[in-house]
């Protein structure tokens, strides 16, 4: 493993934004491709300090700092991997967001980038979503696709609310729903009625293409 995917990772497990952003900076220069940051780097660091949490070795301030440490170094990766899918052709349009009372944000930031770097238009509606909102911004934009990020299993029923409301709305037939996050399951994907499910961003990319195929 390169040295500093290594570093990345410790920076944010330790929850350290500043030494994060200037690995990642490094990282790039040196040649090293965002995808390897984020796979080996980014995600594993989340993961340890998930655990972390779970065992009560850490506690909210640690998640914050670490989440703030991931975004940091995110946000160097992001035009980056936009950068090197600048010519491709549209996908598919999609709103994106996590849903209403979840705050949530890196998963689904880390899908919107995935989409985005593999040629979708994305509309990234942030965190804690009203389903109206969704609903006004399906028609604003005219998109294809709705993706839905939900990781407390207290709000994953509000993926079933954006749904009725897009139905509601006379919208439901014109897109598709693709719905995740961490406590989110492929039989309660089909549960709600969505269109597809997809346990991480690497899948989420590979839905995505499939439903605007369809
Ligand atoms: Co929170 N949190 N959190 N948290 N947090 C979890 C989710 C939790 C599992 C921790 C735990 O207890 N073990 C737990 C949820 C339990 C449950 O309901 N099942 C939890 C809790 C309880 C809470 C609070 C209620 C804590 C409290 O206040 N008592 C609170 C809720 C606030 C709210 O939303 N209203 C809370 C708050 C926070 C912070 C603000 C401190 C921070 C978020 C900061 C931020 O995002 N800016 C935070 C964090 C960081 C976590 C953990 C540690 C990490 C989440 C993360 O970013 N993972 C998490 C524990 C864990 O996951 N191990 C935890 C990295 C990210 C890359 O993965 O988001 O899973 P993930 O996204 C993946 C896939 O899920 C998938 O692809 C992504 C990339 O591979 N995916 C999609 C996600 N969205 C998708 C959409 C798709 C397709 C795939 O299609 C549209």
């Amino acid at each position: 493993m390169n040295e500093f995917v290594l570093k990345i990772m410790a920076s944010v497990v330790d929850g350290e934004p500043e030494i994060t952003e200037e690995f990642t900076k490094q990282a790039i220069e040196i040649g090293l491709e965002p995808m390897e940051i984020i796979d080996h780097g980014l995600i594993p660091g989340m993961d340890i300090v998930g655990k972390k949490f779970e065992s009560g070795e850490y506690f909210l301030p640690n998640l914050i700092f670490s989440a703030k440490a991931m975004q940091a170094s995110m946000n160097i990766l992001e035009p980056e991997l936009h950068a090197r899918n600048q010519e491709r052709k549209i996908a598919g349009k999609i709103v994106i967001g996590t849903v209403q009372g979840d705050i949530h944000e890196i998963g689904k930031s880390l899908v919107a980038t995935m989409l985005a770097a593999n040629g979708f238009q994305v509309c990234d509606l942030g965190v804690d979503v009203k389903p109206e909102v969704f609903v006004q911004k399906v028609r604003e934009t005219g998109s294809n696709l709705v993706g839905l990020s939900a990781l407390l299993t207290t709000t994953m029923s509000v993926q079933k609310d954006v749904i009725l409301a897009l139905q509601e709305a006379g919208l439901r037939e014109k897109v598709k729903v693709m719905v995740g996050g961490a406590p989110v399951t492929r039989s309660w994907a089909d549960e709600i009625g969505a269109d597809g499910f997809a346990e991480d961003a690497i899948g989420a990319v590979a839905v995505a293409k499939s439903l605007c195929n369809e």
